[in-house]
C-alpha cells in the first residue's frame, strides 16, 4: 500500500507512534510518505521506503496567522496525486483530519484516497470539546473513512461525546518495538544521573498541567525521605518552574536532575528504577508502556486508559488523581523490597512485550487499512471540473 502519514512532529506520544508505525510499515513493504511541517522527532533519516514531505506555509505579510491547515491540505493533495496514495492516515484529529478531508475533496472521485484518523487523547477529551473546535472535530471524525482509538477508554469517550457508533471505531493500542526497549538492551549509564546506592526515579513528559508535575515532585519528596534517590526529569514545558519551586519548598530541590527534551528515551528507561506518571488524564500513557517494556515498574493514576496498560499490583501501582501519599506508599513498597522489585520488573517487561509489541500491533493497522480500502469510498462533495 502507499500511505501518507500526518502527525505532530514535535515531542509527544502521538508523533512517536506515527513515526514508529511508518518505519515498521515500510519494513513490511509499504511505501510511506510523511507529510508535516517538520521531520517527526522519532523518525530516523534515510529509511528505505520512507519519504518526508515538508509543508511550507509561506510568508505572505497579510497572514498574521499563516494557514497551516490549508497548506497541509494542499501538500496532502499533491503528494496523494503524484505518488498515487491509497490512504491518508492522520494522527490527532485537529487539524489533520480536517486537512485530509479537504485534500480528499480536491482529489475527487478520480483518485478516491481513503482517510483514516487515529484519535490519541486530548483531540477528543480536551481540544475537541472546546466550544470553538467541537463542531469541526465532529465533522472531521464523521468524514473519515476509518477511525481508530488508542484505548477502549478513548473509544468510549468518543462514542459518548461525539455520538459516533461504537462499531465505527476500532481500538488499536499503542505499541513498543521489543528490539528497542528491554531491561538488557542498553548499556546503563546510571552514574551520569545518580550516585552509587541511590535509586533513579524517572518522569518523562511535556510538563503540561495535565501531567501534574508538582505531584511528581511531591511523590518523590516522600520517597526521598525514606530511601536515597534522585528524580530525573526528561522533557520541558510550562509546569517546570512551579515544580522546581515545590521541590525547594519540600527541601528536595538538590535531588532533581532536569535533562530537557530528549530524542531517545530508551537509554533513560533502561537505567531507571521506577517511573512516575500521576497525570490528571491519559488516554493511553505511551511513556508508561515504554517504561514497562524496559522492565521499569510504573506508579500512575487510575484514570483514562492507564488501567489498560498498567496492571495494578503486578506491573506497578495505580492510585486516584492527587493521591500523592498513596502513590509514594506504592513506590516505597517496591523500592524497599528487592524481590518485589524484580518480580514487578519482569512482569512489566513481559506484559509490554507480549501484549503491546509492534509485531502484534502493526498488523492490526494493516488489517484495518485493508478493511477501509474494501469499503465503498465516501463520495466527494465537489466534483472536479477539469476532468
Ligand atoms: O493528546 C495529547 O495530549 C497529546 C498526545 C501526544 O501527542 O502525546 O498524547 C496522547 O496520545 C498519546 C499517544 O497515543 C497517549 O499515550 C497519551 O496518553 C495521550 N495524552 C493524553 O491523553 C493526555
Amino acid at each position: 500500500m502507499k500511505i501518507g502519514i500526518t502527525c505532530y512532529p514535535t515531542y509527544g506520544g502521538s508523533g512517536a507512534v506515527a513515526a514508529e508505525l511508518g518505519v515498521k510499515l515500510a519494513a513490511r513493504g509499504h511505501e510511506i510518505h510523511f507529510i508535516s511541517y517538520a521531520h517527526p522527532f522519532r523518525l530516523p533519516h534515510f529509511v528505505e521506503g520512507v519519504f518526508f514531505h515538508e509543508v511550507d506555509v509561506g510568508r505572505y505579510p497579510l497572514f498574521e496567522y499563516p494557514p497551516y491547515s490549508l497548506a497541509l491540505a494542499a501538500e496532502m493533495h499533491e503528494v496523494a496525486e503524484k505518488r498515487e496514495l491509497d490512504l491518508l492516515h492522520v494522527h490527532y484529529a485537529i487539524p489533520h483530519a480536517t486537512s485530509a478531508w479537504i485534500a480528499r475533496e480536491m482529489l475527487g472521485s478520480e483518485h478516491p484516497v481513503r482517510l483514516v484518523t487515529t484519535l490519541h487523547g486530548t483531540d477528543i477529551t480536551l481540544v475537541g470539546q472546546e466550544r470553538s473546535f467541537e463542531a469541526i472535530t465532529r465533522f472531521s471524525i464523521a468524514k473519515s473513512d476509518g477511525l481508530t482509538a488508542v484505548s477502549e477508554y478513548l473509544k468510549r469517550e468518543t462514542v459518548q461525546h461525539f455520538h459516533v457508533p461504537a462499531e465505527d471505531i476500532r481500538v488499536i493500542p499503542n505499541f513498543v518495538d521489543p528490539e528497542a526497549y528491554g531491561s538488557d538492551h542498553h548499556p546503563c549509564h546510571r552514574d551520569r544521573f545518580v550516585n552509587p546506592g541511590e535509586r533513579m526515579i524517572l518522569h518523562i513528559s511535556n510538563f503540561r498541567s495535565v501531567k501534574r508535575l508538582t505531584d511528581v515532585v511531591r511523590i518523590f519528596a516522600r520517597i526521598a525521605k525514606e530511601v536515597p534517590a534522585r528524580l530525573v526529569l526528561a522533557g520541558d514545558g510550562p509546569e517546570r518552574h512551579e515544580a522546581e519551586n515545590e521541590a525547594d519548598r519540600l527541601g528536595c530541590g538538590e535531588r532533581l536532575v532536569f535533562l530537557g527534551k530528549q530524542d531517545s528515551v530508551a537509554e533513560l528507561f533502561a537505567c531507571a528504577d521506577l517511573f512516575l506518571l500521576p497525570s490528571a488524564t491519559e488516554s493511553f500513557g505511551l511513556s508508561a508502556l515504554e517504561a514497562m517494556a524496559s522492565g521499569v515498574p510504573v506508579i500512575a493514576t487510575d484514570v483514562g486508559g492507564l488501567p489498560e496498560v498498567v496492571i495494578h499490583g503486578t506491573t506497578g501501582f495505580l492510585s486516584p488523581v492527587g493521591d500523592t501519599e498513596g502513590m509514594a506508599a506504592g513506590a516505597l513498597e517496591i523500592l524497599r523490597d528487592d524481590v518485589r522489585w524484580k518480580e514487578m520488573s519482569r512482569a512489566a517487561e513481559q506484559v509490554a512485550h507480549e501484549r503491546f509489541s509492534s509485531d502484534r500491533v502493526v498488523p492490526m493497522y494493516e488489517d484495518y487499512y485493508r478493511h477501509v480500502l474494501s469499503k465503498a469510498p465516501v463520495p466527494a462533495t465537489i466534483e472536479r471540473r477539469d476532468s
